[in-house]
């Protein structure tokens, strides 16, 4: 490859995020100018039967729709991993002014000592009597974002840089600590009896479009990823849902946690991550998809928002390749989002939009759960209750719940409110 002069590549590091700015101007916010779509059958299985009783959906057809994200989305995990290694790195039994006990853990893979690892961060809380429910899901930044503790080691792995997150040279710094500490909530979580397990997406792969090269998509190729990723292998997506699993292989061994009760969480792209994680291990109990939009729980025949187009062009390590091939050609898709909220059933699962992350298109979001709910008829389970969008700040539904909250793309106090009362209710606690 030729390289590009300094004042070149300066120039378009600086336009990089205009362009996304303009895009996002760009874009429609029409709901008149939405082009009539029809979406997929839930009910109709490959070869036309109809899907008409909940043992037809777990026996036949949930596992072509899975098949289906699969090839078409976010591409197939391999299942060469082979053995999971668990070490407790640190205890700290005072962790969040006293109100945590703080478990890290590194979770490596025995055969395939090339990858480094990554460290879960578990909360625990301290007033607990018997096993705890616990929240699972993956931060943007290291461990150090989550909590502002200082005695949590700073991640040492790649990391985006953003004007808050006191990132240099792309590795964390001292003023890295607590930036993403309202998005967590933890004294929120403990205070109300549940657990936080948490891990830095970077640590399983780092989020640019050659990230797979020095991540375990690379070291789980059959030729040590001498190729590029090819139509069907699975994304970077897969990649940090698969983390999400060894996160519960551990939780599993921790007598501290009640591995019945897991629910998994995640924001934006992560939130994709999570419907994704959620939809293939049936250990989560309960899913939760925070502003995921395009390729999370978005309609994506709207094209309200973020596009197909948009989001394979920008973020094509996230999905399989296959996916680019609907850009500007949705109808084609044999999936779109109703059919990841349908793999959730007859689990629990909450969608949360923001009314002023239009980019996310909040309606969207709201309709995969609804046109969803055929699925979780068919096991007499109750879904949002109502056919509109609720008004901000109005949490509806049963097993499916729905929120669409004041404010701007984020995890805030008031989504955490609302997942912990769901989770209780669905918990049982
Ligand atoms: C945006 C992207 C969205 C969303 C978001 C995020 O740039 O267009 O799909 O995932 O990033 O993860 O914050």
């Amino acid at each position: 490859m030729r390289f590009l002069p300094a004042p070149i590549l300066t120039s378009l590091f600086t336009l990089l995020p205009l362009m996304a700015v303009a895009q996002q101007k760009t874009a429609n916010y029409d709901e008149a100018a939405i082009v009539p779509y029809t979406l997929p059958e839930l009910l109709k299985t490959q070869d036309g039967q109809s899907v008409k009783t909940a043992a037809d959906w777990t026996n036949i057809r949930r596992s072509e729709v899975l098949g289906l994200f699969e090839k078409f989305v976010f591409g197939k995990t391999p299942q060469n991993w082979g053995k999971v290694r668990f070490e407790t790195l640190s205890v700290q039994n005072n962790a969040l002014e006293g109100k945590a006990i703080r478990k890290i853990v590194r979770v490596t893979l025995p055969d395939h000592p090339q990858w480094a690892g990554l460290e879960l961060m578990l909360h625990l809380p301290k007033a607990a009597t018997r096993p705890v429910p616990c929240f699972v899901g993956v931060s943007f930044g290291g461990n150090e974002a989550v909590s502002a503790d200082t005695d949590i080691p700073l991640s040492t792995r790649w990391m985006r840089a953003s004007k808050t997150n006191g990132v240099v040279d792309n590795r964390a710094t001292e003023q890295s600590r607590g930036n993403e500490k309202e998005r967590w909530q933890l004294e929120l979580a403990m205070a109300r009896g549940f657990a936080v397990a948490t891990y830095y997406y970077g640590d399983v792969e780092p989020d640019r479009n050659d990230g797979w090269k020095d991540g375990l998509r690379a070291v789980l190729s059959k030729d040590g990823a001498s190729t590029e990723w090819q139509d069907g292998d699975w994304g970077a997506i897969a990649a940090w849902a698969w983390g999400l699993s060894r996160v519960v292989d551990y939780l599993e061994t921790d007598s501290a946690v009640d591995a019945g009760k897991l629910a998994v969480i995640g924001h934006s792209r992560l939130g994709k991550t999570s419907l994704w994680a959620g939809a293939q291990d049936k250990r989560f109990g309960m899913v939760v998809s925070n502003n995921s939009g395009e390729g999370g729980a978005a309609i994506m025949r709207r094209n309200f928002g973020e596009t197909t187009a948009v989001i394979t062009k920008a973020f094509p390590h996230w999905f399989t390749k296959t996916y680019s091939n609907y850009a500007n050609n949705e109808a084609a898709c044999p999936v779109d989002s109703h059919m990841l909220i349908a793999l959730a059933a007859p689990r629990a699962i909450y969608i949360a939009s923001a009314e002023e992350d239009r980019w996310a298109d909040p309606k969207g979001e709201f309709l995969s759960g609804l046109h969803a709910q055929s699925v979780f008829d068919l096991f007499g389970k109750k879904g949002y209750g109502v056919h509109e969008q609720p008004p901000v700040n109005t949490p509806v539904g049963d097993v499916v719940g729905y929120h669409i909250r004041t404010g701007i793309h984020d995890v805030t106090r008031y989504d955490w409110e609302q997942y912990i009362a769901f989770a209780s209710r669905h918990f049982g606690l």
